[in-house]
């Protein structure tokens, strides 16, 4: 088989450079190693910038995002007792969409399979080649029968445990990581959300988020100790110990109730440099993690794809490579201003071990600070919402 660009991951990052590839008359093929089913199966992100929105609208799969998903003029800061808004839209003019990271995937598919795009999943052993060379190839294997892509690109869609960053020589990869002394313990329901907004707690007994996914389904998580085994928490112990982190008025409003979905998910900043290598693209997950404190690892895949997807339609419109030659520095520009941001929330608003009550103190004022100064929170709405592209 041959293709333009073969494209290995069928997350986010892949569905919506596959779409744009695909819509652009540019032809791809995906390539997972697991099937349509795992995919959707997996709970993720929430929050959507307007960049994103506005990718996923141009891939054409934006129709049930704009009917069911919920845009958010503003988020709030909980500490001390009392919730603090942060006007999103009257700060920085933009706004963000709540549309879970399992639907933004859902259309993507829908949508590739409407436009018939070829995604091969369970696709096992894949693996790029000679992507330092003017021929690259990908090679997999189904249903025990070895296959061969030859391909003009490969783009690395493979998310943190992909393939792709690991077929890289160590000499060619520089790596940048922080790992959190701490998780998220995080439950979907089917409740109505506690506020209508987001609520990002600081609180002496650890971090607490209060998120949705629809007017009836809510998505919470609390800070939990990494070696935490999730079977120790009931329903009622997840309850109660949010309750607790959250101001009074919330607690006592809060509408409890069966959760479908629990689960503990580690932190991590982790940048790699640089983020192409020859014929091969690393994007999203693939080349960098950041803590889910600032919603920004979805919307970080989307701007990679954004670069990319331009550098290679430059590339097959007047063959010229300056777009792709100048993926890298334009990607991770965007990446380490999210890595700070998200490294900045994820430190003001988490008990950390060794910085006992003089961290608390100095969290608090941070935040008290940060709400009552128009620039302090003008900058938090600008990096929240999203930085240009
Ligand atoms: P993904 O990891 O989504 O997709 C990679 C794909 O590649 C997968 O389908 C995988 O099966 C496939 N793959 C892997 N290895 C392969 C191989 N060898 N061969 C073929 N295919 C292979 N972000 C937020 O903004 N907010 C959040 O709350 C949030 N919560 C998260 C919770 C968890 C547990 C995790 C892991 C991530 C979370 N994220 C969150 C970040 C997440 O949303 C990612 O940023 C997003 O999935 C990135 O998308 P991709 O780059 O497509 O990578
Ligand atoms: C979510 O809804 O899963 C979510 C929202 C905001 C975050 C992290 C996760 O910062």
């Amino acid at each position: 088989m041959r293709t333009k660009v073969a494209i290995i991951g069928s997350g986010p990052s892949g569905l919506l450079l596959g779409q744009l590839l695909t819509n652009a008359g540019i032809d791809n093929v995906i390539l997972d190693r697991v099937s349509r089913e795992y995919i959707l199966g997996r709970v993720r992100a929430g929050v959507l910038e307007e960049g994103t929105v506005g990718l996923i609208d141009r891939a054409g799969a934006g129709e049930r995002m704009h009917r069911e998903g919920l845009p958010h003029d503003g988020v709030s800061l909980a500490f001390d007792g009392r919730d603090h808004r942060i006007d999103l839209l009257g700060l920085s003019g933009k706004r963000v969409m709540v549309y879970g990271q399992t639907e933004v995937t859902h259309d993507l598919m829908d949508r590739r399979r409407q436009t018939g795009g070829l995604s091969i999943h369970d696709a096992e052993h894949v693996a790029p080649h000679d992507f330092d060379s003017g021929a690259p190839y990908v090679t997999y294997t189904k249903d025990g029968v070895a296959h061969r892509i030859d391909c003009d690109f490969i783009a690395g869609c493979d998310g943190f445990h992909g393939v792709s960053r690991r077929a890289v020589p160590d000499a060619a990869l520089t790596t940048y990581e922080r790992i959190y002394p701490f998780g998220w313990l995080g439950i979907l329901a089917d409740v109505p959300p506690v506020s209508h907004e987001l609520i990002y707690a600081n609180h002496p007994r650890g971090f607490a988020l209060c998120s949705q996914r629809s007017a009836s389904r809510s998505r919470y998580y609390i800070q939990c100790p990494l070696d935490e085994n999730v079977a120790d928490w009931s329903d009622d112990r997840f309850y109660d110990e949010l309750r607790r982190r959250l101001p009074a008025e919330h607690a006592q409003a809060m509408v409890t109730g069966p959760s479908f979905e629990k689960s503990i998910a580690p932190l991590r900043s982790f940048v790699a440099e640089p983020m192409r290598f020859g014929r091969m693209f690393l994007v999203g997950d693939a080349a960098h993690i950041v803590p889910p404190t600032g919603a920004k690892g979805l919307n970080l895949a989307a701007s990679d794809v954004h670069y990319l997807f331009a550098g290679l339609e430059e590339y097959y419109g007047d063959r010229s490579a300056a777009g792709i030659d100048a993926y890298s520095e334009r990607a991770l520009k965007r990446v380490w201003r999210a890595v700070r941001f998200s490294w900045s929330m994820t430190t003001m608003l988490h008990r950390f071990p060794d910085t006992g009550e003089f961290g608390q103190k100095i969290q608090e004022a941070e935040l008290d600070y940060l709400v009552s100064s128009t620039a302090a929170s003008t900058a938090l709405a600008e990096n929240y919402v999203g930085l240009p592209y």
